[in-house]
């Protein structure tokens, strides 16, 4: 009999509770020391979940391959079960509770036979802070607890939190068969219970991240007064010494990561900025007794996307990863190191792909396309620690003061480089109406815009309405609430070339933003807001002509009022529940419109 770690009763019968359904033959608590982590590692290698790689190039890095058909979030099996229907909104996937419970049991009954059973004790966000959540993951998956042990802070000092409350989200996961068939990841808020049953993909089964952190988070943030939101965190460090920390959201593929840990461009006429990294995909906000509000990352690592990642797109992340991290699904080279497309170097003359078939460059599929050596959702598990820019402050308590909300999506047209909304009101109907246009790499016509509000589409765990009344509200409890803006990097010229540098060069446009904050430089006020006067953003050592500076600060009548049906189309879909003061900045926006005369 395993020695059991903890007196919380709540907890023991729990756990019993779910092992008699799953039926492992033993169970392990899992401690958070070393000596546990590398049996881990070991027992992985055995029984080859894991690829121990070159451990001289890459010390503590290992090779994971997830199963064909299952390499990303199942949004369609994604559900929310709250007793009413109407509280998931149109937003989420319903089932009721007792359905919901029901058929997992009949996937989880003996799920676990011959396996064992871990139990992760892990809080999201300091231990011992009283912004952090605490919950347990069962699982029976190595992977997962090898993957939870970088993206959380976990074991022994966590259950000694719990000695003194009883209070966590209940998360049981077993990959049973990995059956596509038989997968569910469901959520009870009202339960603060997560199960996910059928997955060996990092979105679904580290239920400490989207699960927990923004889909039940959203919900107890909504309850308890305060945001839990898909967002980064970064300090910009002023030349002065001073920092200044922003949150930030946008949709999938927007660069949210490389924004995160940039390094300053050249040029800038204020040398010395640092870019500090508090988090790159997840913003528990609150409001302080100062009247401003504050933010923390509930996550301890990154699990970010490895296609792209290289120097140029971000070279601190490059750093990052060369040690203690978890690939997953990307291409082995015969020195036993990794490559995916777009990396650094050269394309390697051979390797196995991310399903473990002999790979060469170019060889063509049944399709006649190129056979990619990396899954392009390939993934690393990387600890924050590992990287040059993590911020001094992630392990405070308290978090970070955050001056400015920036939301941005991927628009080619109607959005300018940067605008500021007028209020606290004005810029949750910006962040409400946020959308992106599908790319080639995307199922739909080019150029649609799926409007996904704060990027919380998928992740919001209630009905969007009340997130907006919600975030409306917040406003109200602030003193100081921090100004909120809108980017888009990625706005084109005729021939479908992008305006603007992006990468490090979007700190110009932040220092514009933080400008804005500090009071520092007037504004043009337009119908959506207040836009830069262009000498006021630094474009010191950057080529860009007049006529393109003029495209990227440009608002199109025509443009934005064709924007504002699809707005008007959006909002319809949450009939009567949609707060009035959106249907106001709605009207007020077409009415300034309207009367612009350029
Ligand atoms: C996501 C992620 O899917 O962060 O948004 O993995
Ligand atoms: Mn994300």
């Amino acid at each position: 009999m395993e020695h059991i770690p903890t007196t919380n009763k709540k907890l023991i019968n729990w756990v019993n509770k779910m092992a008699k359904l799953c039926g492992p033959v033993r169970i392990v608590w899992i401690n958070g020391s070393d000596e546990q982590k590398l049996t881990l590692e070991k027992e992985s290698v055995k029984s080859q979940e894991l690829i121990r790689l070159n451990q001289e190039k890459l010390p503590g890095c290992f090779l994971h391959r997830t199963a064909h058909d299952d390499v990303a979030r199942t949004e369609h099996l994604t559900f929310i079960c709250t007793k009413k229907k109407h509280d998931v909104g149109p937003n989420n996937n319903w089932m009721s509770p007792a359905a919901a419970y029901n058929k997992a049991k009949a996937i989880f009954k003996g799920a676990m036979a011959g396996r064992t059973m871990y139990v992760i004790p892990f809080s999201m966000g300091p231990v011992g802070s009283p912004f952090s959540k605490i919950g347990v993951e069962l699982t029976d998956s190595r992977y997962v607890v090898l993957n939870m042990l970088i993206m959380t802070r976990c074991g022994d000092a966590v259950l000694r939190q719990l000695e003194k409350d009883d209070d966590f989200t209940k998360c049981l996961h077993s990959k049973a068969q990995l059956d596509i068939k038989k997968r569910l990841i469901l959520h009870f808020p009202e339960d603060n219970t997560i199960w996910s049953v059928g997955s060996g993909y990092g979105g679904n089964v580290l239920l400490g991240k989207k699960c927990l952190s923004l889909r039940i988070a959203s919900f107890l943030a909504r309850k308890e007064k305060w945001l839990a939101e898909h967002m980064l965190i970064m300090g910009i460090e002023e030349p002065n010494g001073h920092v200044e920390y922003v949150t930030a959201a946008f949709p999938s593929a927007c660069g949210k990561t490389n924004l995160a840990m940039m390094i300053p461009p050249e040029g800038l006429k204020n040398k010395g900025y640092r870019i500090w990294t508090v988090g790159d995909d997840i913003s528990w906000m609150r409001v302080d007794s100062d009247g401003s509000l504050w933010a923390v990352n509930p996550e301890a690592g990154f699990f970010g996307v490895a296609p792209g990642t290289n120097s140029k797109a971000n070279p601190n992340m490059v750093e990052t990863i060369k040690k203690n991290t978890i690939y997953t699904n990307v291409l082995l080279k015969p020195d036993n190191t990794v490559w995916w497309e777009g990396a650094d170097g050269e394309v390697p003359a051979q390797g196995i792909d991310w399903k473990g078939n002999p790979w060469k460059p170019n060889t063509l599929d049944a399709e006649g396309k190129p056979i990619k050596g990396a899954h392009p959702n390939a993934r690393f598990t990387t600890p924050i620690m590992n990287c040059p820019s993590a911020s001094f402050r992630i392990e405070q308590h308290h978090g970070v003061p955050i001056s400015a909300i920036i939301f941005g999506g991927r628009r080619e047209h109607v959005a300018p480089l940067v605008y500021e909304s007028f209020d606290w009101q004005h810029g949750v109907f910006v962040g409400a109406t946020m959308g992106s246009e599908l790319t080639a790499a995307q199922v739909g016509k080019l150029g649609t815009v799926r409007r996904d509000p704060m990027a919380m589409l998928p992740f919001c765990g209630y009905n969007m309405a009340e997130y907006f009344k919600h975030w409306l509200s917040m406003g109200k409890l602030m003193a100081k609430p921090p100004k909120i803006f809108h980017v888009n990097w990625f706005r084109t010229d005729e021939s479908g070339k992008f305006l603007w540098p992006g990468f490090c060069e979007n700190l110009r446009v932040l220092e514009w933003i933080l400008d804005r904050c500090n009071n520092k430089v007037n504004a043009l006020q337009t119908p959506i807001g207040y836009l830069p006067y262009p000498f006021n953003i630094d474009m010191t050592g950057l080529s860009l002509t007049e006529e393109a500076l003029e495209k990227l600060f440009k608002i199109d009548q025509e443009e934005w009022l064709e924007e504002l049906k699809g707005i008007h189309k959006f909002f319809t879909d949450f009939k009567k529940d949609l707060p009035k003061e959106l249907w106001e900045q709605y009207r007020a926006l077409q009415k300034r419109l309207k009367s612009y005369a350029k």
